[in-house]
């Protein structure tokens, strides 16, 4: 075991923490502010172009101290560097946790089991860098000579989320002729309704994935080469699928040549490897050099996270206000709100990041946890989500922390929009901050004072948010609010004593489904409680 075990509750700061929430809930947030208008230059840290402002929380300079205490009492530091120099901190799986090694510029060795790993990393990268270019300039042409016009990236869950989320959120940076699209879902429906709009002459199909075993990726894999044998010869085959694995066997098994095969490792998780080969989508989609400018963007997050100290270190003050949150204040939940259309899809990657690394029970001696560990992640973009959920984060009887995100520049013309849209997105934070009391509610309706209907108009407010400010959404930034969260999660991770970076917990509902797919062409006979039997049976009569 790389990492340390520590549980944090028994900590000498847990206790004290749990005494301090005593405290610090005498006070609203709207009070502090009004005490003290340096506040909001206080809790701020800027890394390159991003604000945090971080002031809308419940903390004094005492909280965050005894936060940062935790941290330290959780040996985070230690931890920190043995994920960066490449130990086997992923105990259960038995390997070491090098994302961060995918965007390594700045340092010349990382080894695993004794091997620099940077030369193989740099020279996968200059592999997909080439064949890019060679789709973008025509060199590589489909099996009738024509331009590659669509790209379909077929993968799921890691393999998919990232990709996906990033071609989404750099859409002014996209190539013009041609569209990169995303298969995931086993739902025939997925393939087939992608596939209606496409040509097999121009289009290349990205089959994605780690294992190459995965039955939804392979079971789409199969029927969209179907689909193009019924216009290409198999020998054309090579024209149009490429494969992006860790496993070769397996790919050269499939009809892929390996010479078309990007290879990544087995130390980069699947929801964290949109910086290795499973990102050849997004270099289709946006060009060589807006992909490499996202992993240098990475690389400034990555190198603030392992040499920042801990209390200006913007993943670490992010991941111990979500602590603070979960685990004294009883949040359960936090929501992810950018108000930016083109990361409508971020809050949904970040679901899968965080609920699959840190929804664990069982701490790092194998121990069942007494206390909460990851909340459920889940969001959307502004200003939409306004006009749904917000009633509930305003209103609601949970207290739900939210991070805030909008840029100052925006990626349009209309700038008319665009303050409306900041001016939306400031006011929120404003609002579940101040509220709204009964007496500003009577002051507001004046002398129409209805008192029955008043009651329904009061915020109670002091509800806590986070604002993170970008310059501009470009890939740079981009990849730094990425790897902003993925050390927020290896953060809190390591406090709660638990293992991130595997995911047993997906296993059995897919052990179960092999199961069952026979049986319901009743080849073989089941064996289950009479609501699954039902189901089957039902289904079977169908
Ligand atoms: C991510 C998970 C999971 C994985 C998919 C696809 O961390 O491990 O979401 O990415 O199950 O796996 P393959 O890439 O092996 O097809």
């Amino acid at each position: 075991m790389a990492l340390t075990s520590k549980d944090p509750t028994s900590t000498k700061t847990w206790q004290k923490l749990l005494d301090h929430y005593q405290v610090i809930t005498q006070k609203t947030l709207l009070k502090r502010f009004q005490e003290d208008p340096e506040r909001c230059h206080r809790y701020a840290l800027e890394v390159d172009d991003i604000l945090l402002d971080f002031s809308k929380n419940h903390l004094t300079d005492e909280t965050l101290q005894l936060l940062l205490d935790l941290a330290e009492e959780c040996n985070l530091e230690e931890n920190r560097q043995a994920m960066f120099a490449g130990k086997e901190i992923n105990h259960t799986e038995g390997r070491a946790v090098l994302h961060t090694a995918l965007r390594t510029q700045q340092k010349s060795e990382i080894t695993v089991d004794g091997k620099n790993v940077l030369p193989s990393i740099h020279q996968e990268l200059d592999k997909m860098s080439a064949f890019v270019e060679q789709i973008h300039t025509g060199s590589k042409l489909g099996y009738t000579g024509k331009k590659i016009t669509d790209v379909v990236n077929i993968g799921i869950g890691g393999s998919d989320l990232g990709p996906m989320m990033v071609y989404e959120g750099l859409r002014p940076y996209h190539i013009a002729d041609l569209q990169v699209h995303f298969v995931s879902n086993i739902d025939g429906s997925h393939l087939v309704d992608t596939l209606a709009r496409l040509d097999p002459e121009t289009t290349l199909f990205v089959i994605a994935s780690k294992t190459f075993t995965t039955i939804e990726t392979m079971t789409n894999a199969r029927s969209a080469r179907k689909w193009f044998l019924e216009s290409g010869q198999k020998n054309d085959v090579a024209k149009h699928f490429v494969a992006v694995s860790t496993n070769g066997k397996l790919v050269a098994e499939f009809g892929i040549d390996t010479s078309n095969m990007f290879q990544f490792w087995d130390w980069v998780g699947g929801r964290y490897s949109l910086s290795s080969a499973i990102g050849l989508s997004i270099m289709l989609g946006v060009g060589s050099q807006h992909f490499r400018a996202l992993l240098e963007g990475m690389e400034v997050m990555d190198r603030h996270f392992e040499e920042a100290p801990l209390e200006k270190n913007m993943p670490v003050i992010l991941a111990l206000l979500g602590i603070w949150y979960g685990n004294f204040f009883g949040a359960q939940t936090e929501a992810l709100l950018p108000y930016d259309q083109h990361l409508q899809h971020f809050p949904a990657y970040l679901q899968q990041a965080s609920m699959e690394s840190n929804g664990k029970c069982v701490d790092r001696d194998g121990v069942p946890v007494s206390y909460q560990t990851g909340a459920i992640l889940w969001g959307g973009a502004g200003t939409n989500s306004q006009h749904s959920f917000f009633q509930l984060l305003h209103q609601g009887t949970e207290i739900i922390p939210c991070d805030f995100l909008f840029s100052t520049e925006p990626l349009h013309e209309l700038q008319e929009h665009h303050d409306i849209l900041v001016a939306n997105c400031i006011a929120q934070t404003e609002a579940l901050m101040k509220g709204r009391s009964l007496a500003e509610v009577h002051n507001e309706m004046e002398d129409q004072v209805d008192e029955t209907i008043a009651p329904f108009k009061v915020f109670e407010g002091n509800r806590p948010s986070n604002t993170l400010m970008l310059r501009k959404l470009d890939p740079r930034s981009l990849g730094m609010l990425i790897a902003l969260y993925e050390h927020k999660i290896f953060t809190q991770g390591i406090i709660w004593n638990i293992y991130s970076f595997d995911q047993f917990g997906v296993e059995l509902g897919k052990v179960l489904a092999k199961k069952i797919l026979p049986e319901l062409s009743g080849e073989v006979p089941g064996n289950h409680d009479s609501s699954t039997a039902n189901l089957i049976n039902r289904y079977r009569a169908k």
